[in-house]
């Protein structure tokens, strides 16, 4: 079976996704796009082989669509979802799932009342290699109980449209959602705290802001979320257990020796250092719609848990850095807990 997919936003990731869709993944097709740029949506449309529709709920009711990628704007999620839900379509949605815990509990509430999953929400780091390695590694238990996790996230450059509660809401994200995932434990508490600020930064942004986060097994992470760092799109993470570590491996690149110095590039953009995982968690999304199967990538409740941590960081940095306890509702057993 061909899975026929209609996209909600083409701009920069929905294009991307429908090269991927289109391109790379085998067993999808794009059916049907929308923006509320018409002139886009017709233009990526016609490029893709698809149709332009006006709208999002047109779209999601189209009978050329069997399943919704919302790559909208993170205001305008809910709505997608919650239509595609009400419509019985599986639905992945670029993260956030949405940018209220509100709008996210009322997502999960629609998608417990449809009684099976239809959500998985666009954490990709899940799906790259290293990380998929590092979650192996410490399920083994061969590093003995894992204490401390030490990340950074750089970007280059950010546009002067990122704000301070970006870090948090745009690129710590990722980190807590695989964080998560990588220990199996929960974030309890997050602060962040500001140390000498970049001079190559708008002046309206916090950059550098150092991340402190607290898990329910008080396992401690220190994430430097660094995003005028100017030389590198760079991801690291450290694993340290009673036993030993495990790292993140950087993305394979030759050496090169010239001018007596020895080194590798550094990628510049996270469209690159996650393309595979891109691909992969594609691959996987498109081969369960495929199958009739539930998402097995993040749910709707982990979207809503990413939102609530991201909210208390947030809540951290702009009251004067102190520790804000994450408030986040008890997991129900639709997701794995035992509400
Ligand atoms: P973008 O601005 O390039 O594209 C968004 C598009 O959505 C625009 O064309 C806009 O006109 C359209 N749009 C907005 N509201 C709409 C609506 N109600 N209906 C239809 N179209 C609508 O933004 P982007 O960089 O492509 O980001 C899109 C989403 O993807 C964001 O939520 C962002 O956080 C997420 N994203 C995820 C990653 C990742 O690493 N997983 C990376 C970048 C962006
Ligand atoms: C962007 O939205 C992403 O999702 C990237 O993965 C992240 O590295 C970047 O900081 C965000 O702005």
């Amino acid at each position: 079976m061909t899975v026929r997919v209609g996209v909600i936003g083409a701009g920069m990731i929905g294009q991307d996704h429908i090269r991927r869709l289109t391109e790379v993944v085998t067993g999808a097709s794009v059916t049907a796009v929308t923006d509320i740029d018409a002139g886009r949506a017709a233009e990526v449309a016609a490029r893709a082989g698809a149709t332009a529709l006006p709208t999002g709920a047109e779209l999601i009711a189209s009978g050329d669509v069997d399943a919704v990628l919302v790559t909208s704007w993170g205001p305008t999620h809910a709505e997608h979802v919650l239509g595609a839900i009400a419509a019985g379509k599986p639905v992945f949605c670029e993260k956030p799932l949405a940018t209220t815990a509100e709008d996210c509990l009322r997502i999960v509430e629609a998608e417990r009342a449809h009684g099976r999953r239809l959500v998985q929400v666009g954490f990709m780091r899940r799906f790259d290699a290293g990380y998929r390695q590092m979650k192996e590694v410490l399920s083994t238990g061969s590093l003995g109980a894992p204490l401390i996790v030490h990340c950074a996230h750089r970007n280059p450059t950010v546009p002067e449209s990122y704000h301070s509660a970006m870090a948090a809401q745009d690129t710590a994200v990722h980190e807590i959602d695989v964080l998560r995932w990588l220990l199996d434990d929960e974030i309890v508490s997050a602060q962040v705290v500001t140390p000498r600020a970049t001079s190559k930064r708008f002046a309206h942004l916090e950059d550098p802001q150092i991340m402190i986060f607290e898990t329910s097994d008080g396992v401690r992470i220190d994430l430097e979320v660094f995003v005028n760092c100017q030389y590198g799109y760079d991801i690291q993470c450290e694993v340290v257990g009673e036993d030993g570590l495990v790292r993140l491996p950087d993305p394979a690149a030759v050496g090169i020796r010239t001018a007596a110095r020895h080194g590798t590039g550094v990628l510049q953009d996270w469209k690159d250092r996650f393309a595979e995982a891109f691909d992969t968690e594609f691959r996987e999304w498109v081969a369960g719609v495929a199958a009739g199967a539930e998402p097995t990538g993040p749910s709707s409740w982990d979207g809503y848990a990413a939102t609530v941590i991201t909210d208390a960081a947030v809540r951290s940095l702009e009251t004067g850095g102190g520790t804000v306890t994450v408030d986040m509702k008890p997991r129900p057993a639709f997701y794995g807990g035992t509400a």
